[in-house]
């Protein structure tokens, strides 16, 4: 057969109904997930909205907020509310014809499609004529006015899917006078009435000084809490939630979940592998906990609570020597990497040798010895590009090259005895590191001058020590496998051994009631094996060790293997939770409340997220009083609040209390949990993230 005739064939094979319907990127579960309706919030069933200004929540504002956010931080809370009947004047108002921009900013949500759907349809609804722009590639779309006219079939293709795929996303920051102008010159030119931006806390802090900016321009700017990481939560000084969780942490954290309890199930089956699971969320460690309720995982790290961590010996003995030791106050990595061979030591006593380890990626933000370096480093890169016309990382484009520099800074302030960011003792320490986490440490910084942890091997940093430590554990024999009491009786009597000759001269707990059998410490080889038998008199000198014997020995020696995984860009492109599909469609819903009841500087947001959707209230909060000051790139900027695991909150201390139990370090099953996969129908699933459910048991 020629090439020209079997190219012919699989042309034919192509146009064949089946191959056709094979092969199509329609299919009918995505059919059915784009024409899914989310319910709205009863506000947005009325024909218009009005906003009521609620002056009972509280905050604490920062003085640099004040002054540098005049405009818009005398902002409340709104309260969305439906109205039946309204006036002709607000009626012509709230219909007029808009045109609104909208961006993503920073790493896709599941949701964000959602977000312009709910944003769309409400214009639609309130004037046919107004018109959406979507800025295309995140804020470098508005600094170059690249966009695109959203329509309705762009956005009936789009409905419940996750990504950003619509318009993409990117991570510029708009932060010089000359990107403002470009910004506003944008926005004229399109004749924006408002600017929303989708988008992290980074985002909704520009958000902010844009609002601030745009003010006297009368253009509007709305943030819209997005991001997987479920860093965005407001709570008034009273601690009454505003937000309780940004959306799009919801699908990442089920996505992970459902993959990690994959690996739970496999993992229990083959008996032979620790799992190593590293779960983004930057800084925060909220997709961890997450992961940890829905599946129950035998080790969840947890970064937050590293840094209150005491070492209460090392404080003892610095009290007797009459001195204070400040390293004793939180976590190093090597304690860290012992918790952990703690915990798998005593899994393999009872015969488990595998397991599932979360570690969150910005855990080494909450390690001591970590985050000085992180700040010594921001601080180092910050002041170097302020100072050059090249950025640091350009100026030094390999490893060897940044770690001269940093040498070199070193040598001279010990030759000038001058203070420097980094001395003698900052080198000695990162020159012990391994090069790929130097490197890690010293990379680029992103646009928010935030650190990126993603970057980072944080998972193979901590089990590169873990290893380090199990083997010496090893060798002092501490770490051995329990061997089934069953097993070895059926092993020495199949050979015609006595089990009961035997068992007291190798193990520590043979004359117990105990399941597992732990080979006593002192045998670590064949050779002290041999001496064990020989000087126990079971043995003689020279007699061969007996097969069984040796073959429980084996048994008794642990082969720890590890698989590494990350959980982030895969979760994070998922399509949206039922929760967070409702949540995207309704927080749409709202930006457009806000545009239309004139304000600007408030961020979208829904209350009640924690309670049954019956309860759920769309509203504004402002954003500027949420603000404070924090260092980025070496110098101290005014910037929406991180926020953390609380460790005095329910869902974390259910979490510590059931940890042991997870752990599952004793004879029996296991205790993980199948969440099960993503839906959008919320009578198949989970309704919120667990955190939220168990933190509205501290209100209640
Ligand atoms: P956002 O804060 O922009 O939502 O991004 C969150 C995140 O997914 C983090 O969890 C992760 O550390 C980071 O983005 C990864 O960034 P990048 O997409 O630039 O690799």
């Amino acid at each position: 057969m020629s090439a020209n005739s079997k190219s012919k064939d699989i042309n034919s094979v192509l146009k064949h109904p089946e191959v056709e319907e094979c092969t199509t990127s329609i299919n009918s579960a995505l059919l059915e997930r784009i024409h899914f309706s989310p319910p709205v919030c009863p506000a947005f069933s009325a024909p218009c909205t009005e906003l009521v200004e609620d002056d009972s929540y509280e905050f604490q504002i920062h003085p640099a907020a004040r002054e540098q956010l005049p405009d818009i931080i005398k902002n409340k809370v709104q309260r969305i509310i439906g109205v039946d009947k309204v006036n002709e004047a607000k009626k012509k108002d709230y219909g007029k014809k808009r045109n609104i921009g909208v961006v993503f900013s920073g790493g896709p949500a599941p949701g964000g499609h959602n977000v312009i759907a709910g944003l769309f349809d409400a214009m639609q609804a309130a004037n046919p004529e107004s018109r959406l722009y979507g800025f295309l590639l995140g804020p470098d779309g508005i600094l170059e006015n690249d966009y695109v006219e959203i329509t309705a079939d762009m956005v009936d293709a789009h409905r419940n899917l996750g990504g950003f795929s619509m318009i993409k996303t990117g991570r510029t920051k708009i932060d010089s006078r000359e990107k403002i102008e470009l910004a506003r010159e944008t926005c004229k030119a399109l004749k924006l009435d408002a600017l929303i931006i989708v988008g992290g806390d980074d985002s909704n802090t520009n958000a902010a000084f844009l609002a601030q900016e745009f003010y006297k321009d009368g253009i509007q700017v709305i943030g819209v809490p997005k991001t997987i990481d479920g860093d965005i939560q407001v709570r008034d000084v009273n601690g009454r939630v505003l937000c309780a969780i940004s959306f799009g942490f919801h699908t990442a954290a089920r996505s992970f979940a459902h993959n990690i309890n994959n690996l739970c199930s496999d993992a229990s089956s083959d008996v032979k592998y620790w799992h190593v699971c590293k779960v983004m969320g930057r800084v925060a460690s909220h997709l961890a906990l997450e992961v940890a309720l829905q599946v129950h995982p035998n080790i969840t790290l947890i970064g937050e609570e590293m840094v209150d961590y005491v070492d209460t010996k090392r404080i003892e003995k610095a009290e007797k020597e009459g001195t204070i030791d400040y390293t004793a106050y939180g976590m190093t990595l090597r304690h860290v990497s012992r918790r952990i061979c703690d915990a798998i030591v005593r899994r393999a006593a009872v015969g488990k040798n595998y397991g599932v380890i979360v570690i969150p990626e910005g855990l080494l933000e909450f390690i001591n010895e970590i985050q000085i370096f992180i700040i010594k480093l921001n601080t180092i890169i910050g002041e170097y590009n302020a100072t050059h016309d090249t950025d640091f990382h350009s100026a030094f484009p390999v490893l060897e090259d940044k770690l001269d520099y940093l040498r070199r800074m070193a040598r001279l302030a010990r030759e000038n005895r001058t203070f420097s960011v980094w001395n003698t003792r900052d080198d000695d320490l990162f020159n012990d590191l391994p090069s790929f986490f130097q490197e890690g440490l010293l990379t680029e910084r992103d646009s928010h001058g935030n650190f990126q942890f993603s970057q980072v091997e944080t998972d193979k940093v901590i089990m590169g020590l873990v290893k380090d430590y199990l083997k010496i554990l090893a060798e002092r024999g501490e770490y051995k496998m329990g061997i089934k009491r069953q097993w070895y009786k059926r092993t020495l009597e199949l050979a015609g051994l006595l089990p009961d000759y035997y068992g007291p001269v190798l193990f520590r707990n043979y004359n117990t009631e105990d399941e597992f059998l732990l080979m006593k410490k002192s045998i670590v080889s064949l050779k002290t094996l041999g001496q064990e038998l020989i000087s126990a008199g079971v043995i003689q000198k020279k007699q061969a060790i007996p097969k069984p014997i040796e073959q429980v020995y084996k048994a008794s020696v642990p082969k720890f293997k590890t698989q590494y995984h990350f959980y982030g860009y895969d979760g994070r492109g998922n399509d949206p939770t039922w929760f967070d599909c409702t949540y995207g469609y309704n927080l749409g819903r709202t930006v457009f409340s806000l545009v239309a009841n004139n304000v600007t500087g408030q961020m979208a947001a829904i209350r009640n997220l924690e309670k049954d959707f019956s309860e759920w209230e769309p509203m504004g909060i402002p954003i500027a009083p949420q603000m404070h000051l924090e260092e980025r790139k070496g110098k101290m900027e005014l910037v929406l609040e991180k926020s953390l695991v609380d460790v005095n909150s329910t869902a974390f201390k259910v979490f510590a209390a059931l940890r042991e139990k997870w752990l599952a370090a004793s004879p029996g099953p296991d205790c993980y949990r199948r969440p099960g996969p993503i839906r959008y129908t919320k009578e198949t699933e989970e309704a919120q993230p667990l955190i939220l459910k168990l933190n509205n048991l501290d209100n209640s």
